[in-house]
């Protein structure tokens, strides 16, 4: 293990970046992946959340979609009472090819009606999922089929056109892949649902006419919780993003810069490609982003409204708003520690406050907010990452990994095989990071 994170460190730090903006059009790029045919499209990988299967019926395409309650764990003390399809919030990822015929038959297991839009589709009236106008509520209990045929391609969503519903989670990814791959071609292609939830503490249930969200999600996952998107350092990579709440969510990447290759009514022109490094997606819309990973290292993705890249603290603090009332250093360790102990994580407090913070008005802000929870959130996806990285990782985001050829296929190695590395030792970066931290 010391040996492999040696080599990940130097890896990471010796790489040099490999290109410059003519490398966001993809231009004169060496291929990063072992796929034969660029020009057929790469399924969507969704982080956190199930692929929904299908069968044939003569050349139809039949998926099953099951409106249901669904309990949620969001984070590893939280799990929540929402409403999603087939066990999932949010629901199953739906992929499907430009020019097919699918049928999709929604079974109604909520107490109340419901159907679904499918939110910017081309499809006969009938289908559109509107209650009272293109059709009949679909009551609890019972069954509506759609059924249309697809001749558009790109990022679509499907959801409960009722408000509340929404806000309760009935949203999911609706992929069209076109007959062929845009160009350039991609290596690897992730789709991400933004979602907000209002969840006062000790209550599992989401207050969906609250306007104030304090739980912000990654394909139904906070961070730390939230599944890393893992790349070949080198590779074409696109990333699709779905909003679907009451905000809009700047999401921002670290290390890197990106073009907007497509909307929620598909793929943009080439000449509307502007480098970026923020894009954001309002609520409803859809945003494609891409870019060459050619920036070795463990990259924040995450919406940039502060108060989405943290969730309110108030479920672990009981009846304290947000933070510990507690200034004094030590005792306010003691506390966090007693708050950590009692759900169950790790904290390890790394980040130092000087002496005399509290005669400087507004402390504290961000001190005692950063828990470490490495192991609680441990999956082979999070091998090799730094001592305590999860401290700092809250609310609306997740991690790129652009890893060097080597480390990426160690990673993938794991994950077929379910390898979880040990935590790392205390002699890595964490140290390192306490000696810089001004003590
Ligand atoms: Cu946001």
């Amino acid at each position: 293990m010391s040996s492999r994170r040696t080599f990940m460190q130097s890896a990471i730090g010796a790489a040099t970046v490999l290109g410059g903006a003519s490398r966001l059009l993809g231009m004169n790029r060496k291929r990063a992946s072992d796929r034969p045919d660029d020009s057929t499209p790469l399924p969507v990988n969704t982080p956190d959340v199930e692929a929904l299967s299908f069968t044939i019926d003569n050349g139809v395409k039949v998926f099953q979609l099951t409106a249901e309650p669904v309990k949620r764990k969001i984070a590893p003390w939280k799990t929540i009472d929402c409403w999603g399809f087939n066990g999932s919030c949010p629901g199953p990822t739906i992929q499907v090819n430009q020019g097919d015929r699918v049928r999709l038959i929604l079974e109604n297991h909520l107490p109340e009606s419901t159907a679904i839009h499918w939110h910017g589709l081309e499809i006969p009236y009938a289908m559109d999922g509107m209650p009272y106008l293109s059709q009949k509520p679909i009551a609890p209990g019972s069954r509506f089929a759609y059924e249309f045929t697809v001749h558009q391609n790109g990022t679509f969503f499907y959801h409960s056109h009722s408000p509340m519903q929404q806000m309760m989670g009935m949203v999911g990814l609706f992929i069209l892949h076109p007959q062929q791959a845009h160009t350039p071609a991609v290596d690897h292609d992730f789709g991400v649902v933004l979602q907000e939830w209002a969840v006062l503490p000790n209550n599992t249930v989401p207050n969906t006419a609250n306007m104030e969200w304090n739980w912000l999600t990654f394909n139904g996952a906070v961070s730390p919780m939230t599944t890393p998107l893992i790349v070949r350092l080198g590779s074409r990579v696109r990333i699709r993003f779905v909003n679907i709440g009451m905000d809009h969510h700047p999401v921002h990447l670290h290390g890197h810069t990106f073009v907007v290759t497509g909307t929620e009514a598909g793929r943009q022109p080439e000449t509307m490609w502007g480098p970026m490094n923020t894009v954001l997606v309002g609520v409803a819309q859809a945003r494609d982003i891409e870019f060459v990973a050619n920036n070795p290292g463990e990259w924040m993705l995450h919406c940039h409204m502060p108060h989405h890249n943290m969730n309110a603290m108030s479920d672990l603090l009981g009846d304290r708003m947000m933070m510990t009332a507690d200034t004094e250093d030590d005792r306010a360790l003691r506390q966090m520690q007693t708050l950590a102990d009692d759900v169950g994580f790790e904290h390890v407090h790394h980040a130092p406050i000087a002496a005399g913070a509290n005669q400087v008005p507004g402390f504290p802000q961000d001190a005692f907010m950063d828990m470490g929870m490495d192991e609680t959130v441990a999956k082979p996806q999070n091998n090799g990452l730094p001592r305590n990285w999860s401290a700092m990782m809250m609310g609306m985001m997740s991690l790129v990994r652009v890893l060097p050829p080597d480390l990426y296929d160690d990673v993938m190695r794991d994950i077929r095989n379910g390898y979880m590395s040990p935590a790392s030792s205390a002699t890595d970066r964490s140290n390192h990071h306490h000696e810089g931290g001004g003590e």
